[in-house]
């Protein structure tokens, strides 16, 4: 059985829960809260990241990254539908999220993770002991920032259709709209097609993407009710 090692507030992993449950593919999910640095993880995994699938055909017996792994079931189990087979329908999802994890994530997550009190990356200002003040510049540039991916989204990955898959979700889908939940954490307003296709996203998947989402809402109501 797959073995799918989870942080249930995060948008990296809601990523490959949400992907799993809409592929119908059997796995235990195992949460590692406050596990991610002891020495049995790190021997598993040194990077220590999460989502982490566990499966004894593996070559190291570990697999992270968020899109890898959603690539690599897809390939193992022929799941054209989030994953076209066609070389050059399967690049533009591949293309889609490299950009993802490449550009809009780091600018997501400089604008997203000290409301979510997650640590931020060494050698940025929110890692740093800039002023109060210019951690505040630093998010804010990050959040408005975050305009232009979204329009390449919109206009070139997505293009005329209703999803970067077109018709139905691809993986690259799955992995846009979880990552857009955490800028509900800096009540960040998505321009009105991104609403929309967060809906059509939901409508789609149904639960395989309500249940998983619901975790990181939870989290995000959480972490706002105790700023209050
Ligand atoms: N690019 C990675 C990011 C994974 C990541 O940053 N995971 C974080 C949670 S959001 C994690 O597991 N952190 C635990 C740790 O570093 O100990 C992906 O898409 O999977």
């Amino acid at each position: 059985m797959l073995q799918l090692n989870v942080l249930k507030p995060s948008v990296n992993n809601m990523a490959v829960r949400v992907f799993l449950r809409a592929a119908g593919l059997k796995f235990d999910e195992v949460d590692v809260y406050g596990k991610t640095r002891t020495p049995e993880f790190l021997k598993k995994n040194p990077a220590h990241m999460t989502p982490m699938i566990e499966s004894g055909e593996l070559p190291r017996g570990g697999l992270w990254e968020s899109c890898a792994i959603m690539q690599y079931l897809c390939n193992k189990h022929g799941l054209e539908k989030f994953y076209p087979a066609d070389p050059a329908r399967r690049a533009m999802i591949d293309s889609a999220m490299f950009y993802l994890v490449g550009t809009l994530y780091p600018l997501v997550a400089r604008a997203t993770y000290p409301a979510l009190g997650f640590p931020q990356y060494p050698g940025e200002v929110g890692a740093s002991d800039a002023s109060d003040a210019k951690k505040d510049e630093a998010r804010k540039a990050a959040a408005d920032a975050i305009a232009e991916p979204l329009e390449v989204f919109r206009g070139f990955f997505i293009g005329g259709g209703t999803f970067i898959g077109g018709t139905a979700p691809s993986i690259a889908d799955i992995r846009l709209a979880a990552t857009l939940e955490f800028l509900a954490a800096v009540d960040h307003k998505l321009p009105p097609w991104a609403q929309g296709y967060m809906t059509a996203m939901e409508k789609a998947l149904g639960t395989a993407y309500a249940e998983p989402a619901a975790d990181v809402r939870g989290y995000i109501q959480y972490v706002k009710s105790k700023a209050k």
